[in-house]
Order: C-alpha cells, then structure tokens, then sequence
C-alpha cells in the first residue's frame, strides 16, 4: 500500500470519529462510543499487511479496525445510527459491528475476548487448506485477562497463524499501563514460544513493515506472533468523558503525543497537493455516508426478533425472547 493510501485510510479514521462524536453529542447516535483518535497507525498499518481472506478481530474501540480492513463506510455509519442499511441493519451498532464477508468478525464489549475467536477462525483456516491469517486487536487493559494467556499458549502449542496485536495505549480507562502490569509485554508473549516484537505504533509504515513481516512467517507456518504498539489516544476512553473531569492525564502528556499524530508523520512524506486531494475526497466520502445514514429507515419495533436465531431456528414454544 502507497504513502497515499495508508494517509487516505488514516485520514478517513480520523475523520469517521470526529464525525462521530458530533452525532454522539448531538444523540443522532445513541449512547456513547470509543473512539480511535490519535491510534490510526496500528489499524491502519496492521491491515496493509493482510489479504482479503485474512480475518481480524477487534474491540470496544473497533472502528478504525473495520475501516481499515476496507468496510463500506456509508454502511458503517448507517450502522452507527441505527438504520436497516447498516453493515448489521442495525443489529450490531458501535461495539458489535462487522462483516464477515471482509474478514471482519466483529468489535466486541468484552475485554480480550477477540483472542478466541482470532484463534478459532485461524484453527479453521488450517484445517480448510488455506495458508489465511487472523488478526487479534486488543489494548493493553487485555494483557492481564486470563482468556488471552489460555488463547496465546493454544496458539503456540498448535502453531496457529494468529498474530496478536497489543495496541498499547497507556491506559485502560483512567487506568496506568505501568500501574497494571508487571514486566515486560514482548517478553511475556515470546515465553508462549512466539516471535515478539514492540513498534512505534505512531508510525504507519513501521507499523506495516513490523506487522508484514510478522504476517509473512505466519502464513508460511511459523506459527502466531505477537506486535505490541506504542501508541496514545488524544481523546478520553469514549464521548461522555470529556465532560466528566476524570483528569488522570496532564495536558502536557497529551500535547507531547499529538505532536507525534500519525497523520502528521505520513503527510510530511507527501506532497502537500496529494495530502489537499486525499483530504478533499475523504470529506466527499463522508458527507455521503452521512447522507445515505439519514435517509435509510430504521427498523420496524415489529423485526425486533428477526436474526436472532441462526436461519431455520425458530423460538422455543412458550419460551418468551
Ligand atoms: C472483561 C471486561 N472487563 C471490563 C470491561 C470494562 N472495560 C471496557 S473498556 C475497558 C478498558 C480497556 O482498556 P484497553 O484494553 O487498554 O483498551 P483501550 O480502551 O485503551 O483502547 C474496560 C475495563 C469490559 N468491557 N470487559
Ligand atoms: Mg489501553
């Protein structure tokens, strides 16, 4: 993937969850969501290296995964404002959203539980013949869930190609990174018997060169890695927490990392005319999605049941859903 399109992918990130956070505040979306400011490199960069067969897991913070990955956007935000348009009509939302026909199994509330599922459609890829990838997301509030260590060591035990993706952000919540965990992370997962690795994850082409490699070895039967990303959210946990005064980082830390913001370190190796285009067009792009968000319908009260049971289930008699 070019210098151009790893900005246009990261720009389009950037600019879905400003968007976002407008519609949060302005309840056109309900609740709150967690947005990927400042993190784009790691989606971003990770995804350049996959294939479309390839599969990704993500998180509670999963829309720059789903971009990057290459979802509809229009459908994304449709999704997001709860139309039947949406990649999952409007079943999903912001924490379960996904496309399967993508690779995309899903964001998911729960801390560290893409790890099993990365590891499962990696056991499934073997056992089809295919030489596919999956992709875990996770922060580094998941490193101390139990589900990731039993994940990593089945992973190093059966060689699955699974490569798991620590996007450490410092905190989980108002949480310290160095308060939570002890020793090192890459040192942690090289003893599952894995390659280890830690990336400025502010980077998108070191990114994309780290995970790449990391990919390769995989897919020729080397079995999982794992890529920590030194990374930072310029926003707070999700929406609601600007007005929420939690003040657990200091002004100075956040204005320290905006001046590494990963769009800035991949447009300064553009030309400025390239960076005005890209920019241009991710507006268009956005404005679209917008439109077409608010003018699909939202589903009848009457489907509420629709797509909860696998297709030919139907409920229990007697029993109430
Ligand atoms: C198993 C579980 N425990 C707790 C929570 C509540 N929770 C949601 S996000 C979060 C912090 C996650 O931090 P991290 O993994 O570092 O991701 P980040 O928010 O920094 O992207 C917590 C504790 C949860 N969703 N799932
Ligand atoms: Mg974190």
């Amino acid at each position: 993937m070019s210098a151009a399109d790893l900005y246009r992918t990261m720009r389009t990130i950037r600019r879905f969850e400003e968007q976002i956070v407008t519609l949060v505040n302005a309840n056109e979306i309900a609740g709150v969501t967690h947005e990927y400011i400042g993190q784009e490199a790691v989606a971003t960069g990770v995804c350049a290296a996959l294939r479309d067969d390839d599969v990704i897991t993500s998180t509670h913070r999963g829309h720059g995964h789903v971009i990057a990955k290459g979802a509809d956007v229009p459908r994304m935000m449709a999704e997001l404002l709860g139309r039947t348009t949406g990649l999952n009509r409007a079943r999903g939302g912001s924490m379960h959203i996904a496309d399967v026909s993508l690779g995309i199994y899903g964001a998911n509330g729960i801390v560290a539980a893409g790890a099993p599922i990365a590891a499962g459609a990696a056991w499934a890829g073997l056992q089809a013949g295919s030489d596919r990838v999956a992709v875990c997301f996770f922060g580094d509030g998941a490193v101390n869930q139990g589900v990731l260590h039993e994940t990593m060591n089945m992973a190093g035990i059966w060689r699955l190609p699974v490569l798991f993706v620590c996007e450490n952000n410092g905190y989980a919540v108002s949480f310290a990174q160095e308060q939570a965990t002890a020793g090192s992370l890459v040192e942690r997962a090289a003893a599952y018997g894995m390659a280890a690795v830690r990336v400025d994850g502010m980077d998108v082409e070191a990114v994309r060169d780290a995970a790449g490699a990391l990919v390769a070895a995989a897919r020729a039967g080397g079995g999982p890695a794992f890529l920590e990303c030194e990374t930072y959210r310029f926003v707070g946990h999700h929406t609601a927490e600007a007005t929420m005064g939690l003040g657990y980082r200091s002004d100075e830390e956040i204005a320290r990392w905006r001046e590494r913001d990963p769009l800035l370190v991949e447009a300064a190796r553009l030309d400025a005319a390239a960076v005005a285009e890209i920019d241009a067009s991710v507006e268009e792009l956005l404005e679209r999605a917008l439109a077409f968000a608010r003018e699909s319908p939202r589903p009848e009260v009457s489907s509420a049941r629709d797509y909860v049971y696998a297709s030919g289930l139907v409920p229990r008699e007697g029993v109430a859903v």
